[in-house]
């Protein structure tokens, strides 16, 4: 198939486009390096280093003999984001391309609109340029299992079927999601789901968990090839703060009571996941949503679990949570059809986690100390 990756710089942007390539897929990326620009901005950098976009293709296609093509731009701009439809004729778009941490995204207003611009307008101008130009492709886009926040009833993968006052209909699972971020995620899908009904087009929104690990097969075959890995407060993600503090003897920062509960997905799954999204299309007129996540865990649990699994001392923090989240509440998910589909998942395992201690101990000296520690307040508007 002929595969756009949109936002194909990025953390996970970037394996996939090497994992479609490698499958077989004739594959695009496209990318205005805004993820690169907020490391100059906040001053920090990926663990790992990473080279330049032109760099990696190289690489690749030294080591493969297959070719990815680049497109350098902004979604928000319509005309690029028509270009690169009608010139690359995909028959598939995965839309990575978005501003995607929470703690960013509540710096101050400032960043909060820059979040919902940069996301609600580039997803609508690519619905616009599918639309005009071809609106058999399909939009497989990257939604976030925050979406739905932490309901007390059992999460579905993006609709529920319910009976009120003697009447039964199929709508749109409630959402009460926990940042501007995720919020404009759910934007988003709306946005989405609204084209699919009026212009026939065909979407899978995956609501992703939150995201572990750093190497796929392929990123692995050359460090030129790597992936980044973040740390910092703003873009780390859990997990992944969790193994580098071990390695480095930081105490590992649980925010609040670590009650939090969240879906969680290793880097290896969610490449695989965009695959079997793209080779099995939602139908004409689909708005199709799957739960991508593989497992539940709560924040204390996952510190516990790098903590047995690191071969030294490790202490636990508990600092005053940064951010506004309920504390302790039910969490049960269903997450069938990515399986239906054929996913395999890799489970979090103490293999897993130490090659990440492995990769975290290579590059350990390039932490900054300063930046593990939560600075963004969601009770403080005024603190950027
Ligand atoms: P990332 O920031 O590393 O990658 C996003 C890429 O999109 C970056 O390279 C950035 O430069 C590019 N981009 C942003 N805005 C753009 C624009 N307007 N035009 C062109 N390019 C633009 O993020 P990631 O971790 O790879 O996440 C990718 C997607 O997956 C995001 O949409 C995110 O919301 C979603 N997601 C990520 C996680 C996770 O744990 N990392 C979990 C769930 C969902
Ligand atoms: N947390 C800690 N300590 C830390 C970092 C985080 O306790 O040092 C807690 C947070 O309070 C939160 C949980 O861990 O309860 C997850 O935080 P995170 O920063 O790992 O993830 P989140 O902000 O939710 O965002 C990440 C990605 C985002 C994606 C989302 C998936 O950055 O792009 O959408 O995961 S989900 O969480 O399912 O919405």
């Amino acid at each position: 198939m002929k595969i756009l990756v949109l936002g194909g710089d990025g953390y996970l942007g970037w394996p996939t486009a090497l994992h479609l390539s490698e499958q077989g897929h004739q594959v695009a990326v496209a990318d205005n390096f805004a993820r690169r620009g907020y490391d100059h901005e906040l001053g920090v950098e990926s663990l790992v280093p990473i080279e330049p976009l032109q760099t990696r293709i190289e690489v690749w296609r030294e080591l493969t003999g297959k070719t990815i093509g680049m497109y350098v731009g902004d979604l928000t701009d319509p005309l690029f984001t028509y270009h690169i439809i009608n010139d690359f004729e995909p028959e598939a778009v995965v839309h990575f391309a978005e501003q995607r941490a929470a703690p960013y995204s509540m710096i101050d207003r400032h960043h909060a609109v820059y979040t919902q611009q940069n996301n609600v307008v580039g997803n609508l101008n690519l619905l616009y340029a599918i639309a005009e130009t071809n609106p058999d492709i399909h939009l497989v886009k990257l939604g976030t299992m925050g979406e739905y926040g932490t309901p007390n009833i059992d999460i579905e993968e993006g609709w529920l079927e319910l009976e009120h006052n003697g009447r039964r209909d199929r709508v749109l699972f409630p959402k009460r999601p926990g940042s501007f971020y995720h919020l404009s995620k759910v934007h988003d899908s709306h946005n989405i789901e609204f084209a699919c009904r009026i212009w026939d087009l065909r979407a899978t929104d995956l609501n992703q968990g939150v995201v572990y690990g750093q190497q796929t097969p392929e990123t692995a075959r050359d460090e030129r090839l790597a992936t980044r890995f973040d740390y910092d407060a703003v873009f780390g993600t859990v997990l992944n703060r969790f193994t580098i503090q071990a390695v480095i003897g930081h105490a590992l920062t649980v925010y609040g009571s670590g009650g939090q509960t969240r879906g969680i997905i290793d880097i290896r799954d969610t490449v695989r996941c965009i695959q079997l999204a793209c080779e099995n299309p939602a139908a004409r007129g689909e708005f199709r949503v799957f739960n991508q996540m593989t497992e539940s865990m709560s924040v204390k649990d996952i510190a516990e679990t790098v903590k047995r699994a690191y071969p030294g001392d490790v202490t636990v923090e508990r600092l005053d949570n940064p951010r506004v989240e309920a504390p302790e509440h039910y969490y049960k998910v269903k997450h069938t059809k990515l399986v239906e589909l054929g996913l395999e998942p890799h489970l979090l395992s103490d293999t897993l986690i130490e090659s990440m201690f492995d990769i975290t101990k290579r590059y350990a000296h390039r932490v900054r100390l300063e930046a593990l520690r939560p600075n963004v307040y969601w009770r403080d508007p005024t603190a950027g």
